[in-house]
């Protein structure tokens, strides 16, 4: 059965939204014009330039706000909902002494040109993110963190060098697709270095990625922003672990 909503803004189901964007066109009363013809093709309508300021001399940022008429229907909504269950760092470190009876290495990095290490840091490092310890805290754990601008065949080589059972891959800046297309390059150099269904688990993170990709993009799972450390250490249990 659908279950249908508008959005918001000031009474329910009065449809308004409000989106930003930057015009390759100098600030002013024809910029603003242009910017409302923008929004009234998008489906605002009426569009209400509420604010614009000029960025240099020849491009100009705005806030436009107003109804849209189309509607959301829940029932069609598609997510990727976690499908194992959250644990304690206590009983992560039990399941790996049990299931594995040795260390799980963890190998992370921040690959290509991408130097935005603070995501992968929260993940990783002691201090954690969120009020969670990071995987360093883990005491079966074994993390090898080789921090910014990792070139992929360096990644490569370390991994095997380290025996990782897991690879944690950060990817920040999303221009021109450069998460996506690091991506595959990552998944695609492990496919060629490890004989069939023997690379390591492989995962990507970063605040732009859609959760539902990792398939496409070569990986076994992908976190997006606001992940905290203790989801992708119950992760690693789950995927990683024998169960039982
Ligand atoms: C800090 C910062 C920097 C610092 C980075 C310092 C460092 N050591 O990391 C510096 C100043 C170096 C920097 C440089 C640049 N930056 Co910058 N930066 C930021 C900023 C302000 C914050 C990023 C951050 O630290 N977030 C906090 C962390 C905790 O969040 P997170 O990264 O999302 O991580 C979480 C999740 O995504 C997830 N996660 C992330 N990685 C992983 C990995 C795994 C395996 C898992 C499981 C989870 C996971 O878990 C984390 C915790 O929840 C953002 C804007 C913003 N507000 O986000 C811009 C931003 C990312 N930067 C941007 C840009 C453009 C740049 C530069 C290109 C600027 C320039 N022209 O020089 C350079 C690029 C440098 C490079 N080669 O990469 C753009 C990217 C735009 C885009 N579409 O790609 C942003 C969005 C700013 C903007 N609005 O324009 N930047």
């Amino acid at each position: 059965m659908s279950e249908l909503v508008r959005p918001y803004g000031d009474t329910t189901g009065d449809g308004m939204v409000q989106v930003s964007f930057t015009l390759p066109v100098a600030a002013g009363k024809r910029a603003e014009g242009a910017a409302a013809q923008l929004a009234a093709s998008m489906g605002i309508d009426p569009a209400m330039v509420v604010h614009s300021k000029a960025l240099g001399p020849e491009h100009t940022f705005f806030v436009v706000y107003g109804p849209v008429r189309h509607l959301v229907d829940l029932s069609a909504v598609s997510v990727v909902e976690r499908e194992y269950p959250l644990l304690t760092p206590k009983d992560v470190n039990a399941g790996i002494r049990r299931g594995l009876r040795r260390k799980l290495v963890v190998l992370g990095a921040c690959v290509g040109t991408d130097a935005h290490t603070v995501g992968i840091d929260a993940i990783l490092n002691i201090k954690g993110f969120a009020g969670e310890k990071g995987l360093e805290y883990y005491r079966e754990m074994r993390v090898v963190n080789l921090g910014a601008q990792v070139a992929v065949p360096q990644l490569v080589a370390r991994a095997r060098a380290e025996r990782a059972d897991a690879v944690l891959i950060s990817q920040v800046v999303t221009q021109k697709d450069a998460h996506l297309t690091t991506t595959r390059e990552v998944a695609a150099a492990f496919s060629e270095a490890y004989p069939a269904g023997e690379r390591p688990l492989l995962v990507a993170g970063g605040p732009r990625f859609d959760e539902g990709a990792a398939t496409s993009l070569g990986v076994d799972r992908i976190f997006g922003r606001g992940t905290t450390p203790g989801e992708v250490a119950s992760y690693l249990a789950h995927a990683l672990v024998p169960a039982g």
